[in-house]
């Protein structure tokens, strides 16, 4: 009788693949992976304990996973140019918990961007730094700039003397100030962590800053947003004592077994961007920058006009005049656009539930394969929608006329159709 509920679930999933391959997907955190990722995530590694550090288990079996583990470490250090990499954290937040837990203790203070302003909930004291007892305190922010204000922070810094010095964020539209950051943290004793779970694709890519060569200590990150993920984290350092506590805290603090068949698949997604990150991230940043110029043109109130919109895969709209985030968020939902509504440094964070923003990511539809021309289309559908009122109906059958033309998973070894739900044959 319950096998009646299994075809259910499969079917409202394989609903899903459908829903998505007729989509524009722009949520700024999340991207698609390729056939090769979804094959090992699927693989026996998945059903494997292997507890302790490559070489020296607390299991037997391991020899497999072993080898593919060892080549995890080497591409990292490859790709990232970096001494030590954790790789088994199993999400940003339990590397951040991690990193904070290896330089911190309780009652220490961390400076964070707050949410309002970009930060990630794990920055503050509602999660990871709060569990931790740690006591937040957040940087001025520039909101022309959208970016932290480095003089009256640097004030702060040097009143309040915090022990970690935390940077990047979840609106993340421009590159943070890493090398100041990194001097003031030597004049204070403190420690800089800067959080590039958002931009990892793109420091991958070689189009965004070099966190680790600018100055900061400790990199987490997790590894499925601009990257090709699948899901889970990691943790970067060229500090072999940092990278010890770091070590500790993630194994056996934080994470018992690390999802082998993630870190597996990771192996894949590291090869994919040594082989195409460099175009890939190009491309990304051309289309962000194009799309939110379209936007502009348009008649949108894209954040930082000044300042060209973005240096990342984000572009941040205020779109008050147009009923709200939450409001603007539902009806382009409705025409197959997902993206999602964000506070805005000027909102309440009572307003979490209709902040005055949206947050829109290209980097899934760039590997989709989407380019200049493709970001006017969709900035034309935007305005049709939201600004000339046309119908949620007539636009969202443009955008699967649109999305018909792309098909396919780009900046990957195989050809493979990017929403294929890969179904098993189940006899009953
Ligand atoms: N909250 C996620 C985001 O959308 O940025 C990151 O975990």
């Amino acid at each position: 009788m319950y096998f009646e509920i299994v075809k259910k679930i499969r079917n409202i999933i394989k609903e899903h693949h459908k829903f998505y391959d007729e989509a524009l997907p722009m949520i700024a955190s999340e991207n698609i992976s390729s056939p090769l990722v979804r094959e090992v995530v699927s693989c026996d590694f998945q059903h494997r304990y292997a507890e302790g550090d490559i070489g020296n288990r607390y299991y037997q079996g391991c020899y497999y996973i072993d080898e593919v583990e060892k080549i995890v470490v080497d591409l990292s250090k490859k790709l990232f140019n970096c001494n030590y990499i954790e790789y088994r954290p199993i999400s940003g937040t339990i590397a951040n918990l991690a990193a904070y837990a290896a330089v911190a203790k309780h009652g220490d203070k961390m400076i964070s961007l707050s949410v309002k302003d970009g930060g990630h909930i794990s920055h503050t004291d509602i999660s990871a730094a709060g569990i931790l007892g740690l006591n937040i305190i957040y940087f001025e922010f520039d909101v022309k700039r959208m970016n932290i204000d480095i003089d009256k922070s640097l004030k702060k810094i040097r009143e309040e003397r915090p022990k970690i010095i935390n940077l990047g964020a979840s609106l993340f539209l421009f590159p943070h100030p890493v090398k100041e950051m990194r001097e003031i943290a030597e004049e204070i004793d403190a420690i800089v962590i800067y959080d590039a779970s958002h931009v990892l694709g793109l420091i991958a890519g070689k189009q965004f800053q070099k966190p680790l060569e600018e100055g900061a200590h400790i990199v987490t990150s997790s590894h499925h947003k601009t990257f090709f993920g699948p899901q889970g984290g990691l943790i970067m350092t060229n500090d072999e004592e940092l990278y010890k506590k770091v070590k500790k805290k993630v194994f056996p603090g934080l994470v018992s077994n690390h999802h082998l068949h993630h870190k597996a698949a990771l192996a894949i997604s590291l090869a994919e961007m040594l082989e195409f990150g460099e175009r890939y991230a190009k491309q990304v940043i051309i289309n962000a920058k194009t799309l939110a110029e379209e936007l502009y043109n348009y008649g949108f109130d894209v954040l930082c006009p000044d300042y060209g919109f973005t240096e990342s895969h984000q572009i941040a709209i205020d779109v008050s005049k147009l009923g709200g985030g939450d409001k603007v968020a539902k009806k382009l939902e409705k025409a197959n656009i997902i993206v999602n509504k964000n506070l805005l440094p000027w909102d309440d964070i009572k307003k979490a539930q209709n902040p005055s923003g949206i947050r829109i990511g290209v980097q899934e539809i760039t590997r989709l394969g989407m380019k200049e021309n493709e970001m006017k289309i969709i900035a034309e559908l935007f305005k049709r929608l939201l600004i000339d009122n046309e119908s949620e109906s007539k636009i969202k059958q443009e955008v699967i006329n649109l999305r018909k033309k792309f098909k396919y998973i780009e900046y990957c070894f195989v050809k493979s159709p990017a929403y294929k739900y890969y179904e098993f044959e189940v006899l009953e």
